[in-house]
């Protein structure tokens, strides 16, 4: 088999999502450093402040997930883009807003000393024992409103188009299909997933602006109050959907470029749709599972968010990891820069899963939720699974432009990604066995250790994703360009 690896994307396109991909991984790389000095500092190695621990941790939490969903974001565009018509004039504009969100967000830590937390907890944010003030508060509240508004936008014009083309949103999650009606037209698993995150992200989106807007209201008006335990639900009913989200746009690189070096097409079929069609709902309902602690809860919502919890993540995952399998078993398939991320981005999602139902059980969670376990768990599936989705849309990018330049720096950098990312989050998962808090900026003697650990598989990790993303830096000028015609170099002999 001799395939030229190639797609239906065309090249104004491509050339439109190279800034927010390299934006995306770019600030994933600052936000790395910013890591490692947390990590320093609770090592005991540096020293800094505990004002200045919790505004770069404020900082890092959001930015992360900010910067993931921003290029989560451009891969879902970039697929999506073949099968259904998009207006890029969207896509611009939710970059042109994150950028000015993230001034805002800058604005209100280094200039006006927040430091709540990406959590932003209500009243937390109006009641900061002198630490900061109005202006920092609303700030920080703005800058997330105004990248919320843009991700609503894109969000509302992916499903404005795949409406158009597919007749409403249950044609393109396979209702049909799922009810034995046979189809014209085959529904692309990209279809499929974008039509998921584009629901869960505007319901995600939607209540994120609402109490965004409350908490800026009470900021100048503290008579304004609300119930602080809604304004958790509300809170948590955002982040976990969006976080979650990026995971649910990478996959869509996975089902659409696996497929090319395998020569084996990746098919939507019924037990795949249900799977999408119940993380949908789950998604969306299970983000109680970070409430169980608070014993005012209704029972009931505690006990769906564990048990649902358990059934959300797992449908998709199963199908995704199972026909990764089945379809590169016996393929022959060549394993380069991007097939090697696609298929190690499955494991990194698979064993990241674990520890986070494990803390999704009520009683495990009692012992377990405010140590290091759960950025233990979530540092593996974000790190190892949604960001190696990331780094191989880069390397994607750059094969199907021609500029494939792997060389042996670039394989080296994968082993050290991965293995390091494997050791810093067993260093998180280790100290939370031990019994560190999370979110604490000095620990105890007996916790320094792993801290330490962590921080040198950190230094390594910055090293090969300072790889990744100067590859795709330095050859973005080319894109758009008609390079792609004269391309030699990415045949793949299999
Ligand atoms: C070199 C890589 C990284 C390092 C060294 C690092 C380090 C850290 C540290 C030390 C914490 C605070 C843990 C604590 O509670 O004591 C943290 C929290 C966090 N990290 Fe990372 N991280 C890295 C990569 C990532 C990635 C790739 C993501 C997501 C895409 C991410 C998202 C987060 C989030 C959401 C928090 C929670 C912040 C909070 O508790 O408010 N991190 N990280
Ligand atoms: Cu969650």
């Amino acid at each position: 088999m001799n395939t030229i690896i190639s797609d239906a994307v065309d090249r104004s396109t491509r050339r439109t999502v190279i800034f927010p991909t390299l934006l995306g991984g770019g600030l994933i790389l600052l936000m790395m450093i910013i890591g490692l000095l947390m990590l320093l500092n609770q090592g005991e190695l540096i020293q800094i402040s505990d004002g200045f621990f919790y505004k770069i941790m404020t900082l890092h939490g959001t930015g992360m997930v900010g910067a993931g969903a921003l290029a989560g974001a451009a891969i879902m565009w970039y697929f999506l883009s073949q099968y259904v018509s998009l207006n890029k004039g969207i896509l611009t504009a939710n970059v042109v807003l994150f950028l000015i969100g993230v001034v805002m967000v800058l604005i209100s830590i280094f200039v006006f000393d927040f430091a709540a937390a990406w959590t932003f907890l209500y009243p937390l944010p109006a009641i900061s024992g002198g630490m900061w003030g109005v202006a920092g508060a609303t700030f920080y509240l703005g800058g997330m409103t105004v990248i919320g508004v843009g991700f609503l936008l894109f969000y509302l014009e992916t499903s404005r188009a795949i409406i158009k083309k597919y007749g409403n949103l249950g044609n393109a999650l396979g209702w049909p299909q799922i009810f034995g009606k046979k189809m014209k037209e085959e529904l692309p698993p990209t279809v499929v997933a974008s039509t998921m995150v584009s629901i869960v992200n505007i319901t995600a989106l939607i209540a994120g602006a609402a109490v965004l807007i409350m908490s800026i209201i009470n900021v100048f008006n503290p008579s304004f109050t609300i119930d602080p335990l809604l304004a958790k639900n509300l809170i948590y009913a955002f982040g976990h959907i969006f976080a979650n989200s990026i995971i649910y746009m990478g996959v869509i690189a996975v089902y659409e470029v696996l497929p090319k070096y395998t020569g084996r097409p990746w098919k939507a079929y019924g037990v795949f749709l249900i799977a999408w069609n119940m993380s949908t709902l789950f998604t969306i309902i299970i983000y109680p599972h970070h409430l169980l602690m608070d014993f005012a809860m209704p029972k009931w919502m505690l006990i769906v968010g564990q048990v649902l919890s358990y059934c959300n993540g797992l449908p998709v995952l199963v199908v995704t990891a199972y026909g990764a399998l089945m379809i590169i078993y016996r393929s022959g398939i060549k394993w380069d820069m991007t097939s090697s991320f696609f298929f190690v981005s499955m494991f990194g999602w698979v064993i990241g899963v674990v520890p986070a139902i494990v803390d999704a059980t009520i009683a495990i969670n009692h012992v377990m939720h405010n140590t290091k376990w759960v950025p233990g768990h979530f540092h593996m599936y974000m790190g190892i699974g949604a960001c190696s989705m990331i780094f191989g849309f880069i390397y994607y990018l750059l094969t199907v432009q021609g500029l494939k330049k792997e060389t042996h720096v670039d394989k080296l950098s994968f082993w050290l990604y991965i293995l390091f990312f494997l050791g810093l989050t067993g260093s998180f998962l280790y100290s939370g066995k031990v019994g560190a808090p999370r979110r604490w900026s000095q620990h105890f003697p007996e916790w320094v250790r792993p801290d330490q650990i962590g921080a040198a598989f950190a230094v390594l990790i910055i090293i090969a994703t300072l790889v990744f993303i100067l590859r795709l830096a330095m050859k973005s000028k080319y894109f758009g360009s008609d390079i792609t015609e004269k391309r030699t170099g990415n045949d793949l002999h299999a």
